[in-house]
């Protein structure tokens, strides 16, 4: 501006250089300091570097939440901030007149959401979506949802008449423990990382109050039970029976001090999570009492010593592999906690029956080392999966208002985030697709309000020629070609086929779709498929297998003949699966593959996401050492693009970047009128400052900058630079003026 000044020789009204200078450094000053800056919108422009330096300056300044329109976005604090989640901070939202105006944090979407359900004529059902990468704080975030309603929708009557134990939102609270305990586990990102998907549906009454909750879960990571990657362990639960265990237990479930077990691994790392008598406090109040606990933990007892069963091949390939070392010892113990025949555990690992011919003739062919490992493995990934099942339905049970008690409710939504390691298989190809769908789910969710907004201001844009994922999730999931479909192909038709067989397939048949990547570099058969957040290579070995998740009849039978009061619960012996026993040659139904039953449970999912209101919480880890004070612009970078903030960034920057208030547009750009005024002379006659009201005074002053700015780039273009193609920098709303970047 003092180039354009100085380079126009202007006349002698002009001011001086020095009061210019102090006018502008007071037109800089006028910009909020950063970290003061509560919405990502309000950085100007906004782009990625703006937006990382917004996030930075507030993290600095322990500030932890930040609006981003209609999302929030969270930053892990990876350190105690006690006073942040206070009782009577909840209540301070819960009272506000406007929560949304004050600082942003998760009781305010909480309460905006709360009342949402409310206040409209037609009561609807709301949903909080939380997203992130491992560790980043979903299931934190969730967790504080849930307090923050317990409190604020707590049915006033009964605090007098219950015990709070037996009060409903305890209740609800209490499934958190039990959840995590059965199905968190330590990984390399997280020490406390959800190996499951949950939806939780608070149920409202028409007087607002939580009377029940219903819990959802998606594709529990089994195979964690019978195989940990290095520095990971397994589940929660199994640790905290062998810390917490009494001595008369430790002698029930033979587990005596020091026991190794090999699905046990790095045990000396003590967690908080370790704690067995909140798991045992939150399980007496759902209502699981304490010898059904125990019967659970002797069973889980079971299944460590079935881990320490190993097998060696046996010379004669006629005869069943032999028993390592003390292993005929973890046979009895486990046997003996399964209440299962001893002979017939054994025998089940170690031979296979087959049913071929007319006759259905049955033969028994021995296992090799490898075939007895994957049956052991199998039979605890059985008892586990089914365990945990029936622990849902038993909290749900527990937690259930009766169907005429609620009209409405508020689902929370907490999903495992999206994943690309060295090696990816069918459980990231899932958890991945499952990302790929919220991620449009949010997309046309956030382009609909930013439509809105622009109608409400009316203004003419359209996001119509927006490019969402919708390729992506037609190479993931469409009909009638697509990776899922041949995938399950494969499975259906049964056929031997190679990991390259399966790569080459998927690479001709998809060719055409933009999303699949070029899969150079890779030794192993793989295809890659360009996520919104990323590329991703999925190896196609055992893919298929994995998709059919095979169950040998042989072991469900086996299971099926336990004395066991719980395993007798998990393994009923129903009428069909004695039928199954003599299967009638081709004529079987079609198999479930594991990636249909998800397709299918997400499909759920969507329909019930799409009834409701959507708000979206984003959690942003700000490095991957869970360290406090410490924010890694790269690491938080990959994030944003990884969690869709990006992609809200380019909508944004698709229509109009930069908004801002009638007031404050003139305020800043005032200046820049009075700059032209002494260059050029006025382009219009000076407003008249109308005393009436402060939009009126506005008014004249904002027409008058609006005309004179695209004077002002012209001015600064050089000539021959225009481009007519481009639309108009500047619109007018009804209160805001709108500019592109
Ligand atoms: P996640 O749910 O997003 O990961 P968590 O919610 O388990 O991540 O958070 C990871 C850890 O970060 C927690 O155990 C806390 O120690 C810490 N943390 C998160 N949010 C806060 C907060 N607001 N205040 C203090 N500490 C916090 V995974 O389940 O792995 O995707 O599958
Ligand atoms: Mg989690």
């Amino acid at each position: 501006i003092l180039f354009q000044v100085n380079g126009h020789s202007p006349d002698s009204d002009v001011q001086s250089e020095e009061s210019l200078r102090e006018d502008l450094q007071e037109f800089l000053g006028r910009e909020a300091p950063l970290h003061q800056l509560d919405d990502l919108t309000k950085v100007n422009p906004v782009t990625l570097e703006t937006v990382l330096r917004c996030l930075q300056a507030r993290y600095m300044a322990d500030t932890f939440y930040t609006n981003a329109g209609c999302t929030l976005v969270a930053l892990n604090p990876f350190k105690p901030v006690p006073q942040l989640y206070l009782p009577e901070l909840m209540r301070e939202y819960h009272a506000a007149p406007q929560p949304q105006k004050l600082k942003p944090h998760v009781f305010s979407v909480g309460e905006q959401t709360y009342r949402n359900v409310k206040s409209l004529i037609e009561p609807v059902n709301q949903s909080i979506v939380v997203s992130g990468e491992s560790g980043a704080g979903k299931t934190w975030t969730s967790r504080c949802l849930m307090k923050f309603y317990a409190v604020v929708a707590a049915s006033p009557t009964s605090w007098e008449s219950h015990k709070i134990a037996e009060r409903i939102e305890q209740r609800i609270l209490n499934s958190n423990p039990v959840m995590e305990a059965f199905g968190n586990a330590r990984t390399l990102r997280n020490n406390n990382s959800s190996r499951f998907g949950k939806f939780i549906q608070l149920q409202l009454n028409r007087a607002q109050q939580m009377t029940g909750a219903a819990v959802q879960t998606y594709l529990l990571e089994k195979t964690r039970v019978a195989c940990q990657a290095s520095s990971e362990r397994n589940f929660h639960i199994f640790y905290q029976i062998c810390k917490g265990a009494s001595e008369d237990e430790r002698l029930q479930w033979h587990l005596p001090k020091g026991a190794a077990f090999s699905w046990l691994p790095n045990p000396e790392r003590t967690l908080e999570e370790d704690c067995f008598e909140v798991t045992r406090e939150a399980m007496l109040h759902l209502g699981i009492d304490t010898p059904t606990q125990n019967n659970i933990f002797k069973v889980l007892a079971g299944l460590l010593h079935l881990g320490n069963i190993r097998f060696a091949d046996s010379e004669d390939e006629a005869q069943p592999c032999q028993l390592m070392d003390n292993a005929k010892c973890s046979v009895r113990t486990s046997a003996l906690l399964l209440q299962l025949p001893e002979d017939m555990l054994l025998e089940t690992l170690r031979i296979r029956t087959i049913r071929a011919g007319r006759q259905q003739q049955v033969f028994r062919k021995p296992c090799s080392q490898t075939e007895c490992d994957t049956r052991r493995d199998c039979v605890a990934k059985l008892v586990y999966a089914r365990l945990f099942d029936w622990l849902v339905s038993v909290i749900n049970s527990s937690i259930c208002a009766d169907p005429g008690s609620w009209t409405t409710f508020i689902g929370l939504l907490d999903v495992y985030g999206f994943e690309s390691f060295p090696d990816n298989s069918l459980e990231q190809l899932c958890i991945n697709y499952a990302n790929e769908k919220l991620q449009q789910h949010f997309v046309a969710h956030y382009l609909r309000a930013q439509q809105e907004e622009y109608t409400v201001e009316g203004l003419e844009w359209s996001f119509v020629n927006y490019q969402d994922n919708q390729a992506c999730l037609d190479l993931i999931e469409g009909s009638p070609i697509s990776i899922c479909a041949l995938i399950n192909e494969e499975c259906r038709l049964n056929r031997p086929s190679s990991a390259a067989q399966l790569q080459t397939r998927i690479e001709s048949a998809l060719a055409g779709s933009p999303c699949l990547g070029h899969n150079k570099l890779s030794r192993e058969p793989s295809f890659v498929v360009v996520h919104y957040a990323g590329p991703v290579r999925y190896h196609t070995a055992g893919l298929v297998e994995k998709n059919k998740d095979p169950v040998p009849l042989d072991l469900t039978i086996l299971l099926q003949q336990s004395q066991d009061p719980l395993l007798m619960v998990l393994f009923p012996i129903n009428p069909k699966e004695k039928t199954q026993e003599e299967p009638s040659g081709q004529s079987r139904a079609p198999v479930l593959t594991v990636v249909s039953k998800f397709k299918a449970s997400l499909e759920q999912l969507l329909q019930v996401l799409h009834s409701t209101t959507p708000h979206y919480i984003r959690c942003i880890k700000p490095n991957s050492q869970g360290q406090a004070q410490t924010f890694l612009r790269e690491e938080v970078l990959s994030q944003l693009e990884a969690c869709g903030l990006v992609e809200t960034v380019h909508i944004s920057a698709a229509g109009f970047p930069i908004r801002v208030s009638h007031q404050n547009f003139v305020e800043r750009y005032e200046l820049l009128r009075r700059l032209h005024q002494a260059l050029m002379g006025p382009i219009s006659p000076s407003p008249e400052r109308s005393p009436h009201s402060k939009e009126a005074t506005l008014q004249p002053l904002l027409q008058d900058i609006l005309h004179t700015l695209p004077a002002l780039t012209q001015a600064a273009a050089t000539p021959g630079d225009s481009d007519e193609a481009t639309p108009a920098p500047v619109h007018c709303g009804r209160t805001k003026v709108f500019m592109t970047d």
